[in-house]
């Protein structure tokens, strides 16, 4: 693009803050308005509604507006924007507000952040919207999911009138408003400023790309990470935090800027490149790096990517000169070996053989704690890396017994727990399923619904234990296949997660008959008694199952460990 059409100083900002007399007067005002707990993906939209990330907007979209940008990535008075920055309220909320009115927005925490003056309320029909944004609604897209699964299912328009920002207290000082930013590129003279907006660790790739993307086009370079809401990568966000600041002494003195931006990213691929060139802009940044596949989630299960690769520069490209940004394409880097050096993938000399490591790659590198190579990624990243994600033998897990009463679930539990404690190096608890009935769970009952907010309190503790490097040992009937799903998913990310399905056949279960409650429960004295007049559904994703008519309590403890060292969980670590 040529440079005349760029557009130094990023447009002008919106400012939606209330003056000090307005301040003095809401707390009484808003007493008798509707309140609105927003949720994490609400509160960085909100944040960059409020701090002007998300000018020419002042508030969540209206239904003008929203069917606008479906239709043509445009607002309703043609202004480009390609993303519908909404925000989902419940149907009781959306009743209370259909004649307009205020709503107050709140942190989790109660602390009124903004208030909405409410203006349009409406159903969206989300699969139609799905198709607009996403340009598919298969829910494997993780934005579509979200956008059929869990966002809330009525849309409230209007502008805001902003009280605070919200609270962080990570990286305070790296946390640059786009004024703040503005200024401090205005401080040192910047003009030319081109902005590599991650939401991975960057490596030695990502070093040569964005220094010789800002060679090329004479500027300077800002890395501006998504903090807000990213799918998992293998680096929570303060990990990721540390290694841009490893990085940064690695390019040439004061060229560089690290700032966060408290994103919730959409994965829409060429509109997100799009409104990623607007949100750059806002932030004074002039140019925006782009990579073939920006901003698309992985590939659907038939392997086919969402988005065509170059769609989201082509995008950017046919906009770039309307909205003052020049779209820098950013070239896939390859390791060459003979070279020992990154060089674009297009200039790879014949015959030079080139190295690479693919995400999973590298995720299976760490838990399994083998080396990462100098020539993928720098020392001091590698070892922020290795500190937040140990290797599996040093990570946490959960072993997680489901099964009939009577199966013989706290007798494998218990036997288990003996051998952790044998071998020894992790703290280890036992959540049985009566002591958690008697400590955690203490006034439910026996209903479905209780049953599966004691499971989900069992999955909350083990997850806790999980994440901070202990075993969690739960012995629950769990007999929800969709409950038993959440924990697993709760748990998952944060460490080791094995199901063992205790399949002891009902018969047997009624015939041992420990504690009498099986005839008790066929006399119609205890009610809702599972596999009786309580439903158990099978697990048919069980990682271990056992049949205690079968073996030996201590066979069964040996098949648990054998899978747990299959994982590398426990044993012997090439790390060691
Ligand atoms: S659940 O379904 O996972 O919440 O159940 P859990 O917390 O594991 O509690 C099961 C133990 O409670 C006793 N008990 C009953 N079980 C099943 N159904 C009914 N209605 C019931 N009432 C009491 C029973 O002793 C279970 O213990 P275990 O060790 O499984 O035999």
């Amino acid at each position: 693009m040529p440079d005349h059409l760029i557009e130094p100083h990023g447009g002008t900002l919106v400012d939606v803050w209330i003056d000090d007399v307005r301040r003095r007067e809401l707390p009484d005002e808003s007493r008798d308005w509707p309140s609105w707990s927003l949720t994490r993906r609400q509160m960085c939209d909100l944040e960059l509604l409020l701090n002007g990330g998300f000018s020419p907007l002042r508030g969540f979209v209206g239904q003008a507006d929203y069917e606008s940008i479906c239709s043509s990535m445009r607002l309703a008075d043609g202004t480009l924007w390609p993303i519908p920055v909404t925000l989902d309220v419940s149907e009781e909320i959306a009743k209370r507000l259909d004649g307009g009115g205020r709503l107050a927005l709140r942190d989790p925490e109660g602390v009124m952040l903004a208030a909405l003056r409410v203006e349009d309320v409406w159903k969206p029909d989300r699969l139609a919207e799905a198709e607009s944004v996403f340009a598919t609604t298969s829910p494997e897209h993780p934005g579509v999911a979200h956008l059929l699964d869990v966002a809330n299912p009525y849309y409230v328009g209007g502008t805001l009138e902003a009280v605070q920002l919200p609270i962080h207290y990570d990286f305070r000082t790296l946390r640059l408003t786009p004024a703040e930013l503005r200024a401090e590129f205005a401080r040192l003279g910047w003009r030319r400023i081109v902005a590599f907006q991650t939401r991975d660790p960057m490596h030695r790739a990502h070093q040569e790309i964005t220094l010789r993307a800002a060679i090329e086009v004479k500027a300077n370079l800002l890395i501006h990470p998504v903090v807000g809401l990213v799918q998992p990568t293998e680096a929570d966000h303060y990990t990721r935090v540390r290694c841009y600041q490893a990085l940064l002494p690695r390019y040439p003195h004061e060229t560089v800027k690290l700032s966060l931006l408290p994103l919730a990213e959409r994965l829409a691929g060429p509109r997100d490149a799009v409104w990623h060139a607007i949100i750059g802009k806002n932030h004074g940044c002039t140019h925006l790096l782009v990579d073939r596949d920006h901003s698309a989630p992985g590939p659907d299960s038939t392997g086919k990517p969402f988005y065509t690769p170059g769609a989201a520069q082509d995008l950017l490209g046919q906009h770039e000169a309307e909205l003052g940004v020049a779209m820098v394409p950013s070239k896939t880097m390859v390791y060459v070996e003979n070279l020992d050096k990154y060089v674009p993938e297009d200039e790879v000399p014949a015959g030079s053989r080139t190295l690479s490591i693919s995400r999973t790659q590298l995720r299976n590198r760490l838990a399994e704690g083998r080396e990462i190579p100098e020539w993928f990624t720098f020392r001091e990243i590698g070892e922020e890396l290795r500190k937040s994600t140990p290797p599996r033998h040093r990570q946490g897990f959960t072993v997680f017994f489901t099964g009939l009463s009577g199966a013989g679930k706290s007798t494998l539990a218990k036997a288990l727990l003996d051998k952790f404690l044998e071998i020894g190096g992790r703290p280890v608890t036992l959540l049985d399923g009566d002591i958690v009935r008697r400590h955690l769970s203490s006034e439910l009952g026996f209903s479905k619904e209780h049953r599966d907010i004691n499971i989900r309190r069992i999955g909350f503790v083990a997850s806790e234990i999980t994440k901070n490097g202990g075993i969690a040992i739960c012995a629950p009937i769990a007999p929800y296949d969709r409950v038993r799903k959440e924990v697993r998913a709760m748990i998952q990310p944060l460490g080791g997660m094995i199901l063992v399905h205790v399949a002891t056949p009902l018969d047997v279960c009624e015939a041992r008959d420990r504690k009498g409650l099986y005839a008790k429960a066929r006399a119609g004295i205890i009610k809702e008694f599972t596999g009786i007049s309580d439903p158990y559904e099978e697990p048919a994703d069980a990682d271990v199952v056992i049949d205690t008519a079968d073996v030996t309590p201590e066979e069964a403890v040996q098949q648990i460990i054998l899978h747990l060292e299959r994982d590398g969980y426990v044993g012997a670590s090439v790390a060691d």
